[in-house]
């Protein structure tokens, strides 16, 4: 069922346990609008859990709270155990079940069960929705909720925000940077937030392999469709070269997008038994379109899918007709 703003203020207030949950591959905006949102329901004297099912990825471990997120399900059987009925679900930035992991069947029979989320394939899989895709983040949305329950953020809450809507946005570059979202991010930093230090830790921390790795990666760049798709992947044997991890590779898909002919970005990323894809579109190009066809999602300008038991190569073969269709129509 569809929510409102105005719901989950009533439900946040009635309910005094509550899991927040996220999705898997967390990215800035899953984990600072969950840790965000966690510090605001502390203040208001909830007790919160937060769960995720893979760890919380290096990048993200200055953000303030970040050793709370339990990637433990039996934590969250025990903590649901201990509330009895009195416990309230909520997920957040996620579109779609699947992406809550393995235990998203388990999970789902929490009840009530929100979603707070801006993505546009959002399939309306909780009890309760609160979805608008217009929004740059769903942190946006919690600093909203935040204000219509009349709560402050602390400046640990407000780091975690401005993180989210910082990374969500592409630092206010994407076009659902809107006014309002600059007005939410005034507010964060007359909080405590502050942007030159979280900038630095999101953007200028590599490591050496890091960078390294990006150096491989680049060297794989391949121009398509009269320099309208621009195709980079990294191989698991560039990981194992330059000691680093998928995790290494966040941002990436950014760098072939900045070319001037090219309307998509795709990034193959070799993992054991699976290849996950990421892309990025420019113009009135909507990835998201093609992401559904092999079963993925996302937004129109940034979307994803992972399949299993084919190489890179065979991937790619597969994408870029889908690709240049799209570009065509
Ligand atoms: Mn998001």
């Amino acid at each position: 069922m569809k929510a409102g703003i105005e719901d989950l203020v009533v439900h946040l207030q009635q309910a005094q346990q509550i899991v927040l949950i996220t999705h898997i591959k967390p990215d800035g905006d899953a984990l600072g609008s969950m840790l965000g949102l966690a510090d605001i329901l502390r203040q208001m004297e909830k007790s919160v859990l937060c769960y995720l099912e893979e760890p919380v990825p290096h990048l993200y471990r200055f953000l303030p709270g970040w050793q709370q997120a339990e990637t433990s399900f039996a934590k969250v059987e025990e903590f649901v155990d201990s509330g009895g009925q009195d416990v309230l679900a909520v997920v957040l930035d996620c579109g779609d079940m699947a992406r809550l992991g393995k235990k998203g069947p388990q999970l789902r029979k929490i009840h009530p069960f929100v979603v707070i989320d801006h993505h546009k394939g959002n399939n309306g899989f909780g009890d309760l929705s609160w979805v608008e895709p217009g929004r740059s983040s769903t942190a946006e949305m919690i600093c909203d909720l935040a204000g219509a329950m009349g709560q402050h953020f602390s400046p640990a809450a407000a780091t975690c925000l401005y993180a989210a809507i910082a990374t969500d946005t592409g630092s206010f570059r994407y076009e659902s940077t809107s006014s309002h979202t600059y007005r939410v991010v005034a507010r964060l930093v007359d909080c405590g937030a502050q942007p030159g230090d979280i900038n630095e830790k999101l953007y200028d921390s590599y490591s050496l392999g890091r960078l390294q790795l990006l150096q491989q990666v680049l060297a794989t760049l391949e121009l398509f469709a009269d320099d309208r798709v621009a195709v980079i992947s990294v191989s698991e044997s560039m990981m194992a070269d330059t000691g680093t991890t998928l995790e290494d590779t966040e941002d990436f898909i950014n760098l072939p997008r900045v070319v001037e002919s090219v309307q998509v970005a795709v990034f193959l990323k070799e993992g054991s038994n699976s290849v996950s894809v990421s892309l990025r579109s420019r113009g009135n190009v909507d990835v998201s379109q093609v992401a559904q066809m092999f079963g993925g999602g996302g937004h129109a300008r940034a979307s994803g899918f992972r399949q299993n038991g084919l190489a890179l190569d065979a991937v790619r073969a597969s994408l870029l007709p889908a690709l240049v269709k799209e570009l065509d129509c």
